[in-house]
């Protein structure tokens, strides 16, 4: 018996009828040394068992003395071959008290129908359990031949394989791709993650970096360095970009188009691209890093809206599988992005430094030492009572650094910081959020004391917060700031 069921409880089983499944049940129970009686009306058996130094005993398993002879058992297992013996075996133990549990083995639907109405607790239908057995045993071939495939396709890289998330990535797919990322890695072959767009929102940034998940953006990747293409996680998430050759594709929807590529698994029964490659994991028995893990649970987690959105058992499982792996604390912060110490200094500062003009904020939070916090001060800054734009700007050594966030849906902020800073330094973003970057030596050569530092912040400050309200659009009219 390969299933161990545990009924720690419960320590004395008989077994009626000692067929090979009988005998079978006896052996493992024996192993686990529990007191099993045996009940077969075979004599020879009976002495063969006892000969074994099994408790056993001939008796037709029909006679209503059976029933007396097993009332001290707990647990009655009915096994044998001839399901009307079976039949009355459970009439006459449930005529005689309602207490024990009873299973027993049917031969077809009909007879196990039959068996519960005549009080069977547990009925085995054999025909059920082999067709189980073999569905389990298909299902993981397939797998086994699946990731032998896609163990080939890997392999085959001579390069390096790019694994491209879709536009603009989710945590499903970015879990997915760092975990096909493992998997390349443990066949030997060297794989970067590609993204298209942006990673938005808060928590997938977070989610991004608090886990180290190093992405290289198509703009800046030279998909000449890849000879394997990979598309995780794609079907919903618009087209990719480009000519691209697709090698791999993995996906939990369905494609509208027919997908060519050498390796395609698409499984619409499950609801995470996370979900499949945590599967491939189990497959490769790949020692999965506490990153990728906790990655892949978060994928899971965040595309079944925590197990309430269209969750199967496979996505349990595999939740399942990575919990003990994953970081609990990670996934606490990933879930509830917390304001770092740094972050709440540039936001304090931000707000007592700010210039209102309409409903454009800009502020000046000094020099800092973390410019993620730039960005950060600039969202909390849109939920002051009329904002909709808010630019907040810091100096992190040479270089001021410049966030801007932008809820106005007639302003393009990622034009606005381009317009303003685009010639005397970088600006990039799109409409509702953007960054830049200007080297402080162009407000002049200052250097070295505390005040001409203190000088150079203040030029530099005022030349930004003008250069910003006018690329904003703000006539110099009178600001209602502070
Ligand atoms: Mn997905």
């Amino acid at each position: 018996m390969s299933s161990r069921v545990t009924i720690s409880s419960m320590s004395a089983y008989a077994i009626l009828g000692c067929g090979s499944v009988g005998h079978a049940v006896a052996e493992e129970l024996v192993e686990r040394e529990k007191d099993v009686l045996i009940v077969d009306k075979n004599e020879e058996r009976v002495e063969a068992l006892r000969d074994q130094d099994l408790n056993a005993q001939a008796a037709d398993i029909r006679d209503a003395e059976v029933a007396d002879l097993v009332s001290d058992r707990e647990v009655v297992l009915i096994l044998s071959s001839d399901v009307d013996a079976n039949k009355e075996a459970v009439k006459n133990i449930r005529e005689r008290d309602e207490d024990r549990f009873v299973v027993v083995r049917a031969s077809d639907p009909v007879t196990s129908d039959e068996l519960r109405e005549l009080g069977a607790d547990v009925v085995i239908n054999p025909s059920s359990v082999i067709a189980d057995a073999a569905l389990r045993a298909l299902e993981s071939g397939e797998l086994e031949y699946r990731a032998r495939q896609l163990a080939g396709v890997i392999q085959k890289t001579e390069k390096k394989l790019a694994v491209l998330t879709h536009n603009n990535p989710g945590p499903d797919s970015i879990a997915a791709a760092a975990a096909l990322q493992a998997v390349a890695e443990h066949f030997g072959v060297e794989a970067d993650i590609v993204y298209v767009g942006e990673v938005g929102r808060q928590e997938n940034r977070a989610f991004v970096n608090l886990l180290g998940i190093e992405l290289v953006d198509y703009e800046d990747a030279e998909m000449g360095d890849y000879d394997t293409v990979a598309l995780v996680d794609h079907a919903r998430a618009g087209d990719p970009p480009g000519e691209l050759d697709v090698d791999i594709y993995l996906d939990h929807y369905e494609s509208g188009d027919e997908v060519q590529a050498a390796f395609v698994d698409v499984r619409p029964n499950v609801s995470a691209t996370a979900t499949i490659l945590t599967k491939y994991i189990q497959e490769y028995d790949l020692n999965v890093s506490e990153t990728v893990a906790t990655a892949l649970l978060y994928g899971i987690r965040a595309e079944t809206l925590d197990f309430r959105r269209e969750t199967t058992p496979a996505d349990l499982t595999a939740a399942a599988y990575l919990y003990p792996f994953a970081n609990h604390d990670t996934l606490e912060q990933v879930e509830s992005p917390s304001m770092s110490p740094e972050t709440l200094d540039v936001l304090a500062e931000a707000i007592s430094n700010r210039e209102v003009q309409g409903s454009h904020l800009v502020s000046n939070a000094g020099f800092i030492r973390d410019r993620d916090a730039l960005s950060q001060a600039a969202q909390q800054l849109l939920n002051l009572e009329g904002v909709t734009t808010a630019a907040v700007f810091g100096i992190v050594e040479d270089t001021i650094h410049l966030a801007a966030q932008s809820k106005d849906i007639r302003m393009n902020i990622g034009n606005v910081l381009g317009d303003a800073f685009g010639d005397m330094g970088e600006a990039a973003g799109h409409s509702t959020q953007a960054t830049a970057e200007v080297p402080l030596g162009i407000f002049g050569g200052l250097e070295g004391s505390e005040e001409n530092r203190e000088t150079l912040l203040n030029l530099a400050g005022e030349a930004v917060t003008r250069k910003l309200f006018d690329a904003m659009g703000v006539e110099s009219e009178s600001g209602n700031g502070s």
